[in-house]
């Protein structure tokens, strides 16, 4: 059971720890994992008391829920910053009135005495990945002396999965002469969006090589593009698709043929979450930064048997 409404706050059993979670929205298959993972680790069976507010991709309302949870005098508050800019206020707030906030998945630019801990992804070290992988793929196909064209359908603007895995990647671009960048778009993470701004991108340039898709929903949507402009992708075709998350549908669309390359970002943060507030419970400090674990994958690669050993 989810909460909702303050006036029900005297009836939660005072044993439980009460946690507000702000959540940025529902826009990518890693986020509902990642809100799966969240609910079924902080439950009442494991002593907890959940108050879940989804912002649908708006800050204004993450600041809401916030201020809402200040109100209600929650124990803790974890948040996922839509984007890391705009959190001073409301954070210095939540100091204030004694409740420790946990930031995660995303980061917020503050001072860091305003946040207990953070726990989330290396997003740069994704895009860091991502580039060194197109390296290493180009030169096995014997291209890496040519010319390649690469576009970015974008994440989220100032998020920062998207600030890290765009620098990640510049990183490793600004090493090879041969590689352009033509262009990068906004696709807010979702299907939609990712598949409008390749279509955008496709009538635009006719010498596209390379797609980066900073999720893995958007890469969906820019395969459906490439297809309907009568093009191919992945590894037999002829738009190399290189994504962000793993997701079970990723693998669907490597072993399909139609991505080449994912590099993993894990959402199952609820039981490293759930860890961190029984040690904080505990008077135990715990790491400040704390990245979850990460791999990739493609084409190469025994993907059904990969598959299969996976959560999400
Ligand atoms: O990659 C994307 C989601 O912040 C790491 O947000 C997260 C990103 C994830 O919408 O799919």
């Amino acid at each position: 059971e989810v909460y909702t409404g303050m006036q029900e706050m005297s009836e939660v059993d005072e044993n439980l720890i009460v946690v507000g979670f702000s959540q940025v929205g529902s826009e990518s298959d890693w986020r509902n994992a990642h809100t799966q993972s969240v609910k079924e680790a902080l439950t009442e069976e494991n002593g907890f008391y959940l108050i879940f507010e989804d912002a649908q991709q708006k800050q204004e309302n993450q600041i809401k829920a916030v201020r809402s949870f200040i109100l209600q005098e929650v124990d803790y508050i974890v948040l996922a910053p839509i984007v890391e800019t705009g959190w001073e206020a409301v954070l210095q707030e939540a100091k204030d009135a004694g409740i420790p906030v946990i930031l995660d998945d995303r980061l917020a630019d503050v001072d860091e005495e305003l946040y207990t801990c953070w726990v989330g992804t290396n997003a740069e070290k994704e895009g860091e990945d991502a580039g060194l992988w197109l390296a290493d793929y180009l030169e096995k196909e014997g291209r890496d002396e040519e010319e390649i064209n690469i576009v970015t359908v974008q994440g989220t603007a100032g998020a920062t999965a998207q600030i890290g895995r765009t620098d990640g990647f510049q990183k490793i671009l600004k090493q090879h002469d041969n590689w352009k960048m033509l262009d990068r778009m906004d696709g807010d993470f979702t299907q939609a969006k990712g598949q409008e701004v390749m279509e955008t991108l496709l009538a635009k340039y006719d010498d596209i090589d390379v797609v980066v898709c900073e999720n893995d929903n958007m890469a969906f949507g820019a395969v459906d593009a490439i297809r309907a402009a009568g093009r191919t992708c992945g590894p037999d075709g002829d738009i190399i698709i290189i994504s962000f998350d793993a997701v079970s549908a990723a693998f669907d669309a490597m072993i399909a043929g139609e991505i080449n390359a994912v590099f993993e970002c894990n959402p199952l943060h609820g039981p490293k979450l759930q860890e961190i507030i029984t040690s904080l419970e505990a008077g135990k400090t715990v790491d400040k930064i704390q990245y979850m674990e990460e791999a990739y994958f493609d084409t190469t690669m025994d993907l059904e048997s990969i598959r299969k050993e996976r959560a999400y």
